[in-house]
C-alpha cells in the first residue's frame, strides 16, 4: 500500500507504519526480535532477544488482516516488536515460519491450529505405565511431524515403573520404533537416562507432545527446576490429570535451548492425510516405494508388491505395517 493511503488521521497517528505487501514484508525499523513463549488468544507472551526481558504483547491490527488461514502468532513465532511503558509492546511482525506442529486444516477454508512454530524436533513422550503406551496413537502422531517436516524423537517416560525398572524392559515395547527414530528412555523420579535428554535437546527448539499424565511437565521440571509447572495427578478415577497443561508454552532453558510442553493431546489424532502421503508418511515404506508391480498399488492386496515383500523379509516392522493398512483401509484416511 502507498504511504499516500495512510493519509487517515488514525493511521497518520501510528508511530510506525506497516507494509502491506507479504512479499517486501521486513520488521519496521525500531522495533526488537523477540521469541513468543505463551499465546493466549488477544496477548501473548514475548522474550526479547535484547536482555531477555518478558514483555505481553498484543498484535497489530494490520498484521491481523495479513495472515489468513493460520493463527497469527503462535508459540515459538519469531516476532519483532515496539516496546511500550509497563512491560508491554506490539507485535509489528511476524518472520515467516520454517515449519509448524499443528492440527492440519481438513479443508482449505480452515484455519491451521497452530501448536508450535519453528521446532526443530518434535519429542513425542509416552509412558510405558499409567498410562499404557498407545502405539497406533503414536503412529499418527508420527504422521503428522513427517508430513510437516519435522525431525522426530520418542521419549518413553516412567521407566521405574517397569519390572525389573529401567530401560531394557520398556525397549522391548519400543523396539521397532529404535530402527527408524531416537527413542530416550527416562525417568523423572530415579533420573535415568535424564543426561541424554538433555543433550538431544541442548541448543534447539522442541515441541513435546503426547497425550495426558504421560509426564511431558514433569519432565520439563527436572530440566528447568527454577519454572514452576502444574503436575497432573493421574490417581483419580478418570485416570486424567487434574493439573493438566492448559496451552502450549515455549520454556527457555537458556544457551539457545527452548522447549514446548504442550497439553494432552487427543485432538490432534485426528489426521487428515492428504491423498498419496500416507505412504510416504511411513519412513520405514519408503526405501519400497515405486518398486511394487502396479504403479497405484496400495500395499495392502496387491500381488508383486515390493512393500509387503519387504514386511515378510523383516526389513519393515510388521506393527508398523499393520498400522498403515488400517489407516490406509479405516475410514479416517482421504485417500
Ligand atoms: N513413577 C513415575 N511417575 C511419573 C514420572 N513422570 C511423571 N510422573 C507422574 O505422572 C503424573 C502426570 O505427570 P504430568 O507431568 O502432569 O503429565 P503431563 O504429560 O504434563 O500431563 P498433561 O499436562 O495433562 O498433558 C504425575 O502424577 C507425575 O508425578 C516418572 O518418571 N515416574
Ligand atoms: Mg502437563
Ligand atoms: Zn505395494
Amino acid at each position: 500500500m502507498p504511504a499516500s493511503n495512510r493519509t487517515h488521521p488514525r493511521n497518520a497517528r501510528r508511530s510506525t507504519p506497516v507494509t502491506v505487501d507479504p512479499a517486501t514484508l521486513t520488521p519496521p525499523p525500531g522495533t526488537s526480535p523477540a521469541t513468543v513463549t505463551r499465546s493466549h488468544g488477544l496477548w501473548h507472551e514475548i522474550v526479547l532477544d535484547d536482555g531477555g526481558d518478558i514483555v505481553i504483547a498484543t498484535v497489530r491490527g494490520q498484521l491481523k488482516r495479513q495472515r489468513r488461514g493460520t493463527d497469527i502468532v503462535a508459540v515459538g513465532d519469531r516476532v519483532w516488536a515496539t516496546r511500550l511503558p509497563d512491560d508491554e509492546a506490539v507485535i509489528e511482525y511476524v518472520a515467516p515460519r520454517t515449519r509448524t506442529l499443528g492440527r492440519i486444516a481438513r479443508h482449505t477454508r480452515d484455519v491451521e491450529q497452530v501448536i508450535v512454530a519453528n521446532p526443530d524436533q518434535v519429542m513425542f513422550v509416552f509412558a510405558i505405565r499409567q498410562p499404557d503406551p498407545h502405539p497406533r496413537m503414536l503412529d499418527r502422531f508420527i504422521i503428522l511431524a513427517e508430513l510437516q517436516d519435522i525431525p522426530i524423537h520418542i521419549v518413553v517416560t516412567k521407566i521405574d515403573l517397569v519390572d525389573p525398572p529401567g530401560v531394557q524392559a520398556a525397549r522391548d515395547v519400543f523396539a521397532d520404533y529404535e530402527r527408524s527414530f531416537p527413542v530416550h528412555y527416562v525417568s523423572t523420579v530415579t533420573g535415568e537416562g535424564m543426561a541424554d535428554l538433555q543433550e538431544a535437546l541442548a541448543g534447539k527448539i522442541s515441541a513435546v507432545a503426547g497425550p495426558s499424565g504421560v509426564g511431558k511437565s514433569s519432565l520439563l521440571n527436572v530440566l528447568d527446576p527454577e519454572g514452576r509447572r502444574d503436575i497432573g495427578d493421574v490417581s483419580t478415577a478418570t485416570g486424567k490429570g487434574k493439573h493438566t497443561t492448559v496451552g502450549a508454552r515455549l520454556h527457555n532453558l537458556g544457551n539457545g535451548t527452548f522447549v514446548a510442553d504442550t497439553p494432552g493431546m487427543r485432538a490432534i489424532t485426528m489426521v487428515a492425510v492428504p491423498p498419496g502421503k500416507l505412504d510416504w508418511s511411513f519412513r520405514e515404506l519408503r526405501p519400497f516405494l515405486g518398486e511394487c508391480f502396479y504403479q497405484d498399488c496400495t500395499h495392502v492386496h496387491e500381488p508383486d508388491c515390493a512393500v509387503r515383500d519387504a514386511v515378510a523379509r523383516g526389513d519393515i516392522p510388521r506393527s508398523r505395517y499393520e498400522s498403515y493398512v488400517s489407516l490406509r483401509t479405516g475410514d479416517e484416511v482421504a485417500g
